[in-house]
């Protein structure tokens, strides 16, 4: 009784007025007249918090009291965004809260772009994981997300003098008021050393670890609320802390630094979030937080379960564990340590409750991306999970042989262990033997894992193959991002689609009313005005707004081909040079993403991005009809204002090596028409939105192969074409470099001799797609209409979807409703 109409609980305006004055006095010691905007976004953010807060620990008391399964979703990265405003439309008080701070003389806008981004991803993987947790809660589901709470995020980028700079990452500066440290759950780790055989009182051979070093880690816990209902899950990060501040043996032979030292040591492990996506460097420190957050969390969900009286023989009956790609696959070998070592279970019944726990889901087929491990690396940090490793493949192994005997080339090619050269852990392979399920990211992905990456096991184990196509949340990435088209579908549809984004379907028959039309693209424009003053404001580049914005927004990756929209755009400013006054449609081109620190190519092709834009953006000829900008910091917050203001999104992997794709789905879903390549979840945004309304070119996955079986040789394709040729004469004589014929002979000697993403066997093709997209974007009617067919026909591509297929098909978990105390 004491919680209700308090101030901390009640969502009315004065209320919360009340409480917002309250929280900038005694949490902030603020008064009015000094508070900074810092001050009242801290404030706000309090205020909001305690309403949170309430449903959390409702949410707890309903879980506490039942014993339906879990959901556990382990991720290295959590890529979450801002909180605050997501808090508001989940909680459905965005416009009370905007008119309470306004009567107050703020702006709500102004006190949501106070709050740092927790940057604690590098891409897709991270951000799939924070769409998850939010559709996870949206459909009343219990789940944990787990993972690690980085100091310092994905670095941020600074662009100087056309160059990537990296710059850390402080999320943590002024403080973060969604977290809530817990030291009352805090866990110890052990780490290195070596293992030893001892006989326990019944007789029985045991093997005992004695570790080198223990670390201590800190669960640090954030509400995460669903979309208007009661329910708030938590997103649980685990910091790594010394065991002692000290160590008092050294302090006292007088070493005071030596002894700090080992603190500074183990508080390294959660320090920084490695920024390499898709190439592992087999880094000792990487494998430590793997293991880390991994065994904490485990940890705690043994005692959770223990709390409610269950026994360890039935963990799987409460715990779903979904792996987020190999990274916390050691999990495997954790979960069974646990039960022989500790609990000494029988070997099978132990490995029967490990198999049921464990979902694995792939993210990627690169080769270079699959994780591997140095047996030794591997051995020094984890003795005793290498030899468990060793006892899961020969079991596993004996199965093969029993299954395909005589093929010791099958049991070569799936063991645990490669042993082509140097011997490494094959992580992959762990988590596939580890899993009751495996799936793919898009229906394309799961085919290729079938047939290549896994084909060896998905001939052995056909069953636990699954795919489940991603999604994105349309409380972020529409209702958050995009108001004034949220506006539109309100008035037209209601707002039923939030929670069930297949409503968007209503939009259909509003695709061909003229008013309607016109009122899309006055939104358009809007959202592109206010895209323009963020370009002008970040990189001094001034933008039309009734050009075409065509945007490509993602890492910066060959595999992506960012320099395949650079050749044909250089081709565009090449016809309009050679004829200026060829018709040529005004086009603004923005690139953003971010590019491994260690990739030279993938900091040479931002370097080649600004060396086009310096000089297009600035010769006369071109009449400002063609833009190139590259903005700095592609992150979840500039991306919120990216999507809303695009026309065209650019899609143009090569076929088979983009496992899915998110941002295709965001930008589909806020109205811009796609050009891409029959690849990942591109294949059916086409099949959803109808082929009459994308714009498909290059080979197919299957082409791809073929071609490069029958021997592709790419100096022969681009001789053969004369606009390519011309392309790759300008860049190689330097008119994007003042003369310097070296700087880009990296990226042209790739394309000439390698070309190993194939640009110029699909550069003919997009070239002639992109002037189709032109004739589109030329009749209005015909573009709007297309653009009201997209979002109208995205519905598949929410989260809710995705999340309900892992529900059914993996997790075996259903709803549980919560009252509010
Ligand atoms: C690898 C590594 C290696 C070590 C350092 C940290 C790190 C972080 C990430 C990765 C693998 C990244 C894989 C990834 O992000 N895949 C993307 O997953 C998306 C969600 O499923 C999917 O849409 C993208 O197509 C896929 O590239």
């Amino acid at each position: 009784d004491l919680l209700h109409a308090s101030d901390r609980t009640s969502l009315s305006k004065d209320s919360f007025k009340r409480a917002f004055i309250d929280n900038l006095f005694y949490t902030q010691g603020k008064f009015l007249q000094v508070a900074t905007h810092k001050d009242y976004y801290q404030a706000l953010a309090y205020t909001v918090r305690d309403r949170l807060l309430y449903r959390w620990v409702s949410t707890a008391t309903a879980y506490t009291g039942q014993v339906s399964r879990t959901v556990s979703y382990l991720s290295a990265e959590f890529l979450m965004g801002p909180s605050l405003g997501n808090t508001l439309i989940n909680l459905g008080i965005l416009d009370e809260v905007r008119q309470a701070v306004g009567e107050l003389g703020l702006d709500l806008t102004d006190l949501l772009d106070q709050e740092a981004e927790p940057g604690l991803g590098n891409g897709g993987l991270g951000r799939l994981a924070a769409c998850f947790i939010d559709s996870l809660a949206t459909l009343e589901l219990p789940a944990l997300g787990y993972g690690i709470r980085y100091e310092h995020g994905i670095f941020y980028q600074t662009i100087v003098d056309g160059w990537q700079v990296e710059n850390t990452d402080n999320w943590l500066r002024y403080g973060n008021p969604w977290e809530i440290r817990r030291p009352e759950w805090s866990v110890e780790v052990k780490i290195g050393g070596f293992t030893e055989t001892y006989t326990d009182t019944e007789d029985r051979h045991r093997v005992r670890w004695v570790p080198a070093k223990t670390v201590v880690g800190v669960p640090f816990d954030s509400p995460i609320p669903g979309y208007r209902v009661n329910t708030a899950n938590t997103l649980r990060l685990w910091s790594a802390e010394a065991t002692q501040s000290f160590d008092f043996e050294v302090f006292n032979r007088g070493d005071y630094l030596g002894a700090v030292n080992k603190k500074v040591t183990s508080e390294n492990l959660t320090k920084i979030l490695y920024p390499n996506d898709e190439t592992p460097q087999g880094k000792e420190l990487r494998l430590e937080q793997q293991y880390f957050f991994v065994a904490c969390s485990l940890h705690d969900m043994i005692r959770i379960l223990k709390g409610q009286g269950g026994s360890i023989e039935r963990f799987h009956e409460k715990f779903a564990v979904q792996l987020n790609d190999t990274h916390p696959a050691i999990g495997v070998a954790e979960l069974m340590r646990i039960l022989v070592d500790d609990y000494l279970l029988p070997w099978n019944d132990a490995w029967s409750i490990t198999t049921q726990t464990f979902g694995y889901t792939n993210h990627t087929l690169l080769p270079e991306a699959l994780e591997r491990w140095p047996l030794d690396l591997f051995r020094r940090l984890l003795p005793r999970h290498l030899e468990l490793i060793f006892e899961i493949n020969e079991r596993f192994l004996h199965d093969v042989r029993v299954a395909f005997l005589g093929d010791e080339a099958r049991v070569r090619a799936l063991s645990l262990i490669d042993e082509t050269g140097e011997r490494y852990v094959r992580m992959a392979h762990l988590a596939t033997v580890g899993s009751h399920a495996v799936n793919g990211v898009a229906t394309l992905h799961s085919d290729l894992l079938k047939k290549d990456v896994l084909a060896d096991f998905y001939a052995l184990s056909p069953q636990k193959f699954h795919s489940i196509t991603n999604g994105v949340t349309p409380r972020r990435w529409l209702a958050l991002a995009n108001p004034r088209l949220c506006e539109l579908f309100r008035e037209t549809i209601g707002d039923g689609w939030a929670k069930e984004l297949d409503q968007l379907r209503r939009l259909e028959r509003h695709a061909d009313d003229a008013a309607f039309a016109e009122r899309w693209r006055a939104i358009k424009l809007d959202n592109k005005r206010q895209l323009a003053d963020l370009i002008v404001q970040r990189t001094g580049i001034e933008v039309d707004p009734e050009s075409m914005f065509d945007v490509q927004v993602k890492r910066i990756h060959e595999y992506k081909r960012q320099h395949l929209a650079v050749l044909q755009i250089i081709a565009m400013y090449h016809r309009l040079k050679s004829d200026p006054n060829a018709e040529v449609l005004p086009r603004t081109f923005i690139f953003s993403g971010k590019a491994a620190p260690g990739y030279a190519i993938a900091k040479l092709m931002i370097r080649l991005i600004t060396a086009i834009g310096d000089v297009i953006n600035y010769d006369p000829e071109v009449r400002g009809r063609l833009k190139v900008v590259f903005m700095p910091n592609f992150s979840v917050t500039t991306g919120q204002r990216i999507y809303p203001g695009a026309d065209l999104s650019e899609q143009i992997s090569l076929a088979g090596k983009e496992a899915s794709g998110t941002g295709n789905m965001k930008f589909a879903m806020n109205g811009a028409l796609t050009i891409g390549t029959m690849d990942g979840a591109n294949i059916e945004i086409c099949e959803e939105v109808g082929s009459d309304n994308f714009f498909t070119f290059g080979m197919t996955a299957a082409q791809v192969e073929e071609r490069r079986r029958a021997g592709y040789d790419p100096r022969e394709v681009i001789e053969a074409n004369p606009e390519l040729h011309a392309v790759v004469e300008l860049i190689r004589n330097g008119l994007f470099s003042r003369g310097d014929t070296e700087l880009f002979k990296p990226i042209i000697d790739g394309l000439l001799w390698h070309d190993t993403y194939m640009l110029a066997a699909d550069y003919a093709s997009y070239s002639d797609c992109q002037l189709e997209v032109d004739r589109a974007y030329r009749d209005t009617a015909r573009w709007t209409r297309m653009s009201i067919l997209n979002v109208a026909r995205s519905g598949k591509f929410s989260s809710d979807r995705s999340i309900q297929e892992y529900a059914d098909k993996i997790w075996k978990v259903t709803p549980v409703s919560v009252p509010l105390l």
